[in-house]
């Protein structure tokens, strides 16, 4: 009979071994002819299969919210700065998404973790809120540098809406509203983040969708799959900063001695 050598590789989510590339399963030509979007193809490559239009539509939202946030904020300074040094493309890029983690852009898949505990076990915002506090932990998709109540966050505002109107359940997200409402009592920048409201909304998608069962819902909340929602996206804003720079002959970035408090 046949003797198979054994793989070193598994791998599930694409084929190039035919006429033409297919992703999770359907050829290149019927995503390109049957007008598939950029949320149709994270759908194939990230969850292995064709999600709902609202839920593509929500992945494609979420991509172009995040793409940027200005030249300020940490991941962007550290392109710009890599790019005046006079790097190329992909270093200014990484050192750029090497940013990105629990304070910046990289709380999704922990507020996600958190809000679903949390709702799953009806704990009060109260409850849940100084419980994170008793361990020491901050609430992820909770607060923001320049965000607050009277300043709020158009992102959140733009998915909040989007998701009332298309999704069948916002009930993670009603319950990081309660807990936002709780945390503003405290203090004023205290606000559900752009990351909480796509961590909460996710949970809604995966949970109202009909698309997964809770052993797979669970496990994409485990391994954590929606840090990549931001790492995709603002990769585009930094890739654009990187050019900018370029384009504007930018001199090597050194800071201001000023700026800068010595002490013993
Ligand atoms: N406190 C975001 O802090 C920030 C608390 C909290 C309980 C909280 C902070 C935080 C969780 C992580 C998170 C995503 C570091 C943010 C993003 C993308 C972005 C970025 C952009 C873009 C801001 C002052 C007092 C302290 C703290 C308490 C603060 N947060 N307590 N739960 N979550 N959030 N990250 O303003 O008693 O004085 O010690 O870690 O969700 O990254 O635009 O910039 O698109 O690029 O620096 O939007 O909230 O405040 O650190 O001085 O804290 O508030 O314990 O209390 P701040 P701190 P106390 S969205």
């Amino acid at each position: 009979g046949k003797v198979r050598a054994p793989t070193h590789i598994i791998s599930t989510i694409s084929d190039d071994r035919g006429e033409e590339p297919c992703y999770a399963g359907v050829p290149m030509s019927s995503i390109i002819e049957q007008g598939y979007g950029v949320g149709d193809v994270i759908s194939l490559l990230w969850f292995k299969r064709s999600l709902p239009g609202y839920c593509t539509k929500f992945i494609e939202i979420c991509i172009m919210l995040c793409a940027d946030h200005g030249p300020c904020v940490s991941g962007a300074h550290n392109t710009i700065v890599t790019a005046r040094a006079g790097k190329d493309l992909v270093s200014s890029l990484v050192s750029g998404l090497l940013t990105i983690g629990p304070r910046f852009g990289g709380a999704i898949d922990d507020a996600a973790r958190y809000f679903k505990d949390a709702c799953d076990r009806s704990l009060t915002p109260y409850e849940f809120v100084e419980g994170m506090k008793k361990k020491g932990i901050r609430v992820p998709g909770i607060g923001h540098r320049i965000k607050s109540r009277d300043n709020r966050d158009k992102r959140v505002e733009l998915l909040q809406k989007f998701a009332r109107s298309n999704f069948p359940s916002v009930k993670y997200m009603e319950y990081a509203v309660q807990v936002e409402t709780y945390t503003l009592s405290k203090a004023n920048n205290l606000v559900l983040n752009v990351d909480g409201a796509i961590g909460s909304l996710f949970l809604d998608l995966l949970a109202g969708s009909g698309m997964f069962t809770k052993q797979e819902i669970d496990e994409i909340v485990q391994i954590g799959y929606l840090n990549g929602l931001f790492v995709l996206a603002r990769s585009i804003g930094l890739i654009g900063h990187t050019f900018d720079q370029k384009r504007l002959k930018q001199p090597l970035y050194r800071h201001p001695w000023e700026d800068v408090l010595y002490t013993k």
